[in-house]
């Protein structure tokens, strides 16, 4: 079994991309969904799961893989609450699992979720892309969130994670992880993960933590899945066959010391669901996301690629975010993706892997 593609897609009525447009590129067989209604905590109903798996069905698509079942607060401060928020989530993977869903990622970001200081960032060529400005991230957490809810509230579409009322909380949840330590942290997803791993088991389910992004704390905040180190870290602590990565090699090589193909050798079969991305790094520290092709970032996408087929992999891939192209921009499209370069990067993802299968079946 190869590698399986798949595309990011916000919902019916929530994406303007729509499935007909989706099953015109090459090798998709996979919608990468979420129900993005949902608030962190709430249960997800089969009913609603349903419905989605439906839309897929007319279009032969599978629902194998759901991003993102977010993570309450609670569970990540680790308030007496967060049992109940278990609970539920684990009601979630049941009822995901039912309708049969295989793998969820997620993430244990404290508060934000990935962060840029521009969404639409000229590239060079006409065309935009997020870009991070290092020296923006300092310590106004307030006006990196007005940034983004201004721009969601303006084209009426929320993103995972930047929920405006948890936004509208922030100074609130900040003091909810003032002494949340790194350590603190960890312990909190130990617990968590230990207390899922037996449904997963039970239904078949790998649970795929998404890399934090950028890869280093932001605003006082802890992250932990942010190198080498801590992934191995991560795996040892809950070390069961159904806690996986989902491994994005832009939100990890937004930090240029991680080698995103070396990870790939060593945990591939932990990799549930592989992110590709490109990052384009600057001297002072900016960086800039970029096409999929190699030469055009840093990020080595031939080397990840090469490492993946060396491995077998036999997971879940997809493009991650793309440029926005020919007309896309603010209003028309979600930052990040839209349809034309996510389209370019995965023609240029089956390029590569093709050639590989060919040279070695030559071998
Ligand atoms: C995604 C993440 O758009 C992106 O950068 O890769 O936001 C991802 O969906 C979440 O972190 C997963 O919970
Ligand atoms: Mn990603």
């Amino acid at each position: 079994m190869p590698m399986q593609m798949g595309f990011r897609w916000y919902g019916e009525g929530n994406d303007n991309i729509s499935l007909r447009d989706i099953k015109q590129i090459p090798g998709v067989t996979e919608i990468v969904w979420a129900l993005h209604h949902k608030m962190p905590g709430e249960i997800w109903e089969k009913e609603e799961i349903a419905k989605v798996k439906e839309q897929l069905d007319r279009y032969g698509f599978n629902n194998h893989v759901v991003e993102s079942v977010n993570v309450h607060d609670d569970i990540k401060t680790g308030k007496p609450t967060r049992d109940g928020y278990i609970e539920n989530y684990k009601e979630t993977i049941r009822n995901l699992a039912s309708y049969g869903v295989k793998v969820i990622c997620y993430n244990f970001m404290p508060v934000f979720d990935w962060t840029r200081t521009d969404l639409f960032h000229p590239v060079g060529d006409g065309s935009t892309a997020l870009y991070y400005e290092k020296d923006k991230i300092k310590d106004d957490y307030k006006a990196m969130a007005d940034y983004i809810l201004s721009f969601t509230e303006k084209y009426n579409m929320t993103f995972p994670g930047w929920e405006p009322e948890r936004m509208a909380e922030l100074d609130r949840l900040f003091g909810e992880y003032k002494d949340i330590s790194h350590e603190k942290l960890w312990a909190n997803l130990k617990y968590f993960l230990e207390a899922v791993m037996p449904v997963c088991e039970e239904c078949g389910v790998k649970m795929a933590i998404h890399m934090d992004d950028p890869p280093w704390d932001i605003f006082g905040l802890p992250r932990l899945l942010v190198n080498e180190e801590n992934i191995g870290r991560f795996l040892s602590m809950v070390d069961h066959p159904c806690n996986c990565l989902t491994l994005c090699s832009g939100s990890l090589n937004a930090d240029g010391r991680n080698n995103v193909a070396k990870i790939i050798r060593k945990h591939c079969d932990r990799i549930a669901f592989a992110h590709i991305r490109n990052v384009k790094h600057f001297e002072n520290g900016d960086f800039s996301e970029a096409s999929h092709r190699d030469c055009d970032g840093d990020t080595g996408i031939l080397e990840i690629l090469k490492a993946y087929h060396e491995c077998g992999y036999e997971g879940y891939i997809r493009p991650d975010h793309g440029r926005h192209l020919w007309g896309e921009g603010p209003g028309t499209v979600r930052p990040g993706y839209g349809l034309y370069d996510r389209a370019m990067g995965i023609m240029y993802m089956l390029g590569v892997w093709d050639m590989l299968d060919r040279l070695s079946e030559n071998r």
